[in-house]
């Protein structure tokens, strides 16, 4: 089974955000186009307490119950199967969808069969590539889709490097015209 991991599709990283990727909107048309290509679509939410230490390093964003803690208005969370919450805590940073606190993933993605997770969303360095990386921690087959992401580009040579890292580390880069064809 496949499933498709969607990272944090929020208004904050949106153009207009907190903590915007200067294209992080570009991505959920292409989004709405894969969910249907899929057994499971999981999607995983920023979800910061006002004060926790992640504000020390970050400008606040995606405080929960927050209108900038929602989706992306255009994001078709219909199709969506689970959503998880991360980063939930005063301590944790929470850069990686398997360290969602109301479920587990990995527990969630075994049960039902899947042996291939795609991931797509934002952010490129964090989110993104935390979650690739724990993905292939967890023995799943991995790949992100590189039209289907965005990064905040607070230094130009972050996006290559990630990128770099998760291929290092295992994971297959595609397109989304590799599902969609
Ligand atoms: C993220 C930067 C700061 C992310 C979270 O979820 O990608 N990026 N906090």
């Amino acid at each position: 089974m496949k499933a498709l991991l969607i990272a944090d599709v929020q208004n904050d990283f949106c153009p207009n955000g907190e903590l915007p990727a200067p294209k992080g909107d570009r991505i959920v048309s292409v989004i709405n186009r894969l969910m249907n290509h899929f057994d499971k679509v999981v999607a995983s939410k920023d979800w910061h307490p006002i004060q926790t230490v992640h504000f020390d390093k970050w400008p606040p964003h995606c405080i929960q119950d927050t209108e900038g803690a929602e989706f992306h208005p255009d994001l078709n969370f219909l199709k969506i199967d689970l959503v998880l919450l991360k980063g939930t805590g005063n301590k944790d940073d929470g850069y990686s969808a398997f360290e969602a606190t109301n479920h587990n993933l990995a527990e969630y993605l075994q049960t039902n069969m899947v042996d291939a997770v795609y991931v797509c969303g934002l952010t490129t360095e964090y989110c993104v590539k935390q979650t690739v990386l724990d993905s292939l921690k967890n023995g799943f087959k991995t790949y992100v889709i590189s039209d289907a992401v965005e990064g905040i580009y607070q230094n130009e040579e972050d996006v290559p490097t990630a990128f770099k890292k998760m291929k290092e580390a295992g994971a297959t880069v595609i397109t989304s015209y590799d599902i969609l064809k």
